[in-house]
């Protein structure tokens, strides 16, 4: 079964998700004209890359890192590294820009000192999607997940501790920023089908930083 929310929420306004879990609806417009360069940065020096799941499927949203540690995959599964395996470099450094976002966002939700170690930056070209999952490979769980959404809107899926739980759907748009945490953190999630409705500054993609603290 899936609900309805209806968290279209206008800029400053926050929607509770959970006990734990907040959406600062426009929370990123502020930092825009220092996100997109930076972006650019990492996709030049991290170029987007469709990873294979262990089960041997390409996944249809692409995927960049920035900070110590970066979300990849190989033979074995999916891991944290420090090296990107396709450039055989570190992954760039984490903007500062994004290292206040991601701080502000969480000390708003509740979360004071949060400081991230890896940024996933995923990017959804229309009809890439991410099926129901948990994130359950960082070592410190007692942090916060910060996820910030830029460009095209996107349907979040939010869901329980078990995959069968029903879920809410959840609008995401430009400059939406969610804070996920405490008994909210395990939940399994997902986003829809991205719908080609291109944005005015992205053009037909929707950009999703997600931060985390690893170790
Ligand atoms: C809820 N990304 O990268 S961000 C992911 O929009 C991921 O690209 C989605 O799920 C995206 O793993 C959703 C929001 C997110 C991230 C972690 C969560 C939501 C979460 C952990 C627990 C509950
Ligand atoms: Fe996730």
């Amino acid at each position: 079964m899936t609900l309805e929310l209806f968290p279209f929420g206008d800029a400053g306004e926050r929607t509770a998700l959970g006990r734990h879990a907040f959406l600062l609806h426009g929370f990123a417009l502020p930092y825009e004209a220092r996100l997109l360069p930076a972006i650019d940065h990492i996709q030049t020096e991290a170029p987007f890359h469709h990873l294979v799941t262990p089960g041997g499927h390409v996944m249809s949203v692409a995927l960049s890192n920035c900070g110590r540690l970066g979300w990849t995959s190989d033979e074995q599964g999916y891991c944290y590294t420090e090296i990107n395996p396709h450039t055989g470099r570190p992954w760039p450094s984490m903007p500062d820009v994004f290292r206040e976002l991601a701080a502000n966002a969480a000390a708003t939700a509740g979360f004071d000192g949060f400081a991230p170690d890896a940024c996933l930056v995923n990017q959804y070209l229309p009809g890439a999607r991410l099926t129901l999952h948990q994130d359950k490979n960082e070592r410190d769980l007692s942090a916060p997940i910060v996820s910030v959404s830029l460009g095209m809107s996107a349907v979040f899926l939010f869901g329980g501790l078990e995959r069968s739980d029903k879920t809410v759907r959840v609008p995401l748009k430009h400059g939406d920023v969610v804070v996920w945490g405490g008994e909210d953190r395990m939940r399994y999630h997902g986003v829809m089908p991205v719908q080609d409705a291109p944005h005015p500054l992205l053009g037909s993609q929707r950009i999703n930083f997600t931060f985390r603290k690893v170790i």
